[in-house]
């Protein structure tokens, strides 16, 4: 099977949505975003922006027909700034002009007088001064203070992880198109077109039915284009239904750089209890969450976070308690893994500090204390078909940990210049959204007179081949050549009321609700077919193109057996939908079944520090992971491999800086992500018998769970740092920059 946008997309043919064809008539929109990061609008003054050369008009907030307010959770977040500002590159105005060049020159004309307010940066001192979104959240398992007290060690520290920018390929985009009776096509580059068509709907003050969002492909998106998309697309649709003109935002690197929001930083305080024999008993934590400056998904995000407090370990004894604090910074939002890395970093740095204490390798703490079949978390959900001890087991035997451990001794022991650090990486990621309610997805499928198969879900593809999965799932369902299968672009008006295509659950539900739909139309063809053959309907089946009797070939094929159906006026069309089943959360108890299931796996991560300039390499991450019965094993592989690279990235080179709420790392010589040179070579097994009951064709969803690996090239790397100079106090500042390094270092040579 194959994504049948690769070869596209490898070949820089995309399209993507800037280099479609220009309609006649396109106008181009850029925003004036607010220059600091709080305080009072007084005055917009864009007048010589709307008498520059080119312009057609300039958007503010009171030209908004309906309500300007584009808040999904919370409804905090205008869409134009109007009477105050809170961090920037907030969207102030909208600049309408005939080039894409002459509308951004004129944005430089437009001026603000803003008078300047406080502006709160870090989360926790936004959480000392009550700025909270959203209420303190809290999860508890056991009675963490008998397990602290029942513990022959308790340790406690702080942990620090940082942003990450998403570098998706293509930047927000988004081109609306009016059409007949005021109604708007909008091309959206977004995960989520029925979030856009519904706020789209509502600023413009229209109904949904006026607004047809249309994704074909994005090139990339790891959750920025979640919630993130849907600013552009709304002001696009905005100038659109104003001018009646086809417009088009198109963010620069620098822009979308500057003004979209990116993965929370988070600022934590754990403690941990063990047995002197190193079993976990209690763990207790504190996540200062830096939301930025509006709602957007950080409650969610959170929540997620609570829910991987202690990633792929069984802990008896916990309680988590998180908040979302309200900063003055482009509101942060999903990015792959969702606020589990968050969890999944500091869960890991207590460990290295007990391990520390107990004069333990890290690695004998972590295999000591996996999950097990029917371990509770503290979420309420039990671990079932449990895989955390298999994929450790299987990966420290397949990849001879204890030789390579002695190798690392070894060569730490007579290697002055260079320490090489080695860290395991267990994941354990649930499966399905963290809001319930977000876990459905429907589908429609065609199958046209020649036997050719259409199929269309509320899936968005961004690169990661859920499109290839799709196709797999159709071809397999009904049993023909998957040459016979195209995969719709997404539009709401062909499947409506659809979720993001998000949570790694792309796959998992359009699948499932593709499948459904599939199987009925399959159901009236066999029908059918039985009629034609003189035989019963549950005798018939049909493979390779091909009607078999009791398993064996008959002669008829499936386009004649499409044709015969046609003729008898049967409906060769299906629509579906999937609802997961079984899952629910009651957020007043914080007990439940949030996930359908958990996906696990353990990674290892090598490195080599150069002890004099603190730089290092990230020499190997082999790993084994849990896939389940994989729709498409090219695709998957891709997956682990990005997302083991981006991981990495996220705890080792990808530093975001802001000055008094300005970024200043907002270009790509500024801000530094792994490249050819510097990512990792990865292994990946696939572990073996791994069915997966509670998924399409028992495969496991795959997007986000190999994120995650990356964070043990941190603990490597720390471990590198500790050979290097024992008497160093562990540092936990993720992320681990050469810069940190360095500073880690001196005392080695000083
Ligand atoms: N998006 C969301 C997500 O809205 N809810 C989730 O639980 C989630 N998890 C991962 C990635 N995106
Ligand atoms: Mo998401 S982090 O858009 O799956």
């Amino acid at each position: 099977m194959s994504n049948p946008h690769a070869p596209l997309l490898a070949r820089g043919e995309g399209p993507f949505l800037d280099d479609l064809p220009d309609p006649q008539g396109l106008l181009h929109a850029t925003v004036f975003t607010s220059p600091i990061p709080h305080g009072r609008l007084l005055r917009v003054d864009v007048e010589a922006a709307r008498t520059a050369p080119g312009v057609v008009t300039v958007l503010t907030a009171a030209d908004i027909p309906g309500e300007n307010q584009i808040g999904g959770i919370i409804r905090d977040e205008p869409l134009l700034a109007s009477d105050e500002v809170h961090f920037v590159g907030q969207p102030i105005a909208v600049v309408v002009a005939s080039s894409r060049r002459e509308a951004r020159r004129a944005a430089a004309r437009v001026t603000a007088e803003i008078e300047p307010l406080d502006a709160v940066l870090d989360p926790r001192q936004a959480a000392a001064r009550g700025s909270l979104i959203g209420a303190v959240r809290t999860l508890a398992l056991g009675d963490v203070d008998t397990g602290f007290a029942a513990s022959d060690v308790v340790l406690s520290g702080r942990a620090d992880t940082g942003s990450q920018e998403h570098c998706y390929l293509e930047t927000q985009a988004a081109m609306a198109l009016p059409r007949e009776g005021g109604r708007l096509h909008l091309l959206s580059s977004t995960q989520s077109p029925t979030l856009v068509q519904r706020i789209a709907a509502r600023v413009l003050g229209v109904p949904m039915h006026d607004v047809e969002v249309e994704v074909t492909r994005l090139g990339g998106a790891f959750g920025g284009k979640e919630d993130q998309a849907t600013p552009w697309a709304v002001m696009a649709a905005l100038a659109a239904r104003i001018l009646k003109r086809p417009v088009k935002l198109v963010l620069s690197r620098h822009e979308d750089m500057r003004w979209t929001g990116k993965r929370h930083p988070y600022s934590s305080d754990f403690r941990i209890g063990l047995t002197a024999r190193g079993k976990i008993l209690a763990f207790e934590v504190t996540y200062y969450q830096n939301a930025g400056a509006t709602a957007d998904l950080s409650p969610a995000i959170l929540e997620r976070t609570l829910f991987h407090a202690t990633g792929s370990y069984f802990v008896p004894n916990v309680r988590v308690t998180g908040m979302s604090c309200r900063t003055n910074l482009p509101p942060f939002t999903a990015f792959r893994g969702f606020g589990a890395p968050q969890a999944m970093f500091v869960f890991e740095c207590a460990l290295a500090r007990a391990a520390e204490a107990l004069s333990v390798p890290v690695r004998t703490l972590q295999r000591h204390n996996l999950l097990r079949e029917g371990d509770e978390l503290p979420h309420g959900m039990r671990a079932e078909r449990c895989r955390a001890e298999r994929c450790f087991d299987e990966a420290a035997t397949r990849f001879r940990l204890d030789e390579l451990a002695l190798h690392v001794e070894e060569h730490n022991r007579t290697s002055r210049l260079t320490k090489r650090g080695l860290a395991l990486m267990p994941v354990c990621f649930g499966i399905s959204f963290t809001n319930t309610m977000l876990n459905q997805a429907g589908a429609l499928v065609h199958v046209f007179t020649d036997g050719s198969v259409s199929v269309s879900t509320g899936a968005v593809e961004m690169g990661q081949g859920v499109t290839a999965k799709l196709l797999a799932v159709a071809s397999r369902t009904l049993g023909v050549d998957p040459g016979r299968v195209r995969v719709e672009s997404t539009s709401t008006a062909r499947v409506a009321n659809t979720s993001p295509t998000a949570a790694s659950t792309g796959a998992d539900m359009n699948g499932k609700a593709a499948e459904i739909a599939c199987a009925a139309i399959l159901v009236r063809l066999r029908e059918v077919a039985a009629e034609r053959l003189g035989c019963d309907a549950s005798e018939v089946t049909i493979a390779a193109d091909r009607v078999l009797v009791r398993g064996e070939a008959s002669d008829l094929l499936w386009p004649e057996v499409v044709w015969i159906a046609y003729t008898r006026r049967v409906d060769l069309s299906a629509h579906a939908h999937y609802a997961t089943p079984g899952i629910h959360f009651d957020r007043e108890r914080g007990k439940g079944r949030p996930f359908a299931y958990h996906v696990y796996g353990t990674a290892i991560v090598e490195v080599t520090l150069d002890t004099l300039r603190g730089t290092y390499r990230v020499d190997r991450v082999r790993l084994v992971h849990d896939g389940g019965r994989s729709l498409d094993p090219q695709v998957d592989l891709g997956q682990v491999e990005g997302g083991v690279v981006q991981g990495v990235g996220w705890v080792t080179m990808e530093e975001v800086l802001w000055d008094r709420g300005r970024l200043l790392t907002d270009t790509m010589t500024t801000y530094k992500v792994p490249d050819v040179h510097t990512s990792p070579e990865v292994e990946t097994v696939f572990l073996p018998d791994a069915d997966n009951p509670e998924a399409v064709l028992h495969s496991k969803a795959i997007g986000e769970p190999p994120f995650m690996y990356g964070i043990g090239a941190y603990f490597a790397l720390l471990a590198a740092m500790k050979a290097a100079r024992p008497e160093g106090a562990l540092l936990f500042d993720s992320p681990l920059t050469p810069e940190k390094a360095l500073m880690f270092l001196e005392d080695a040579h000083g």
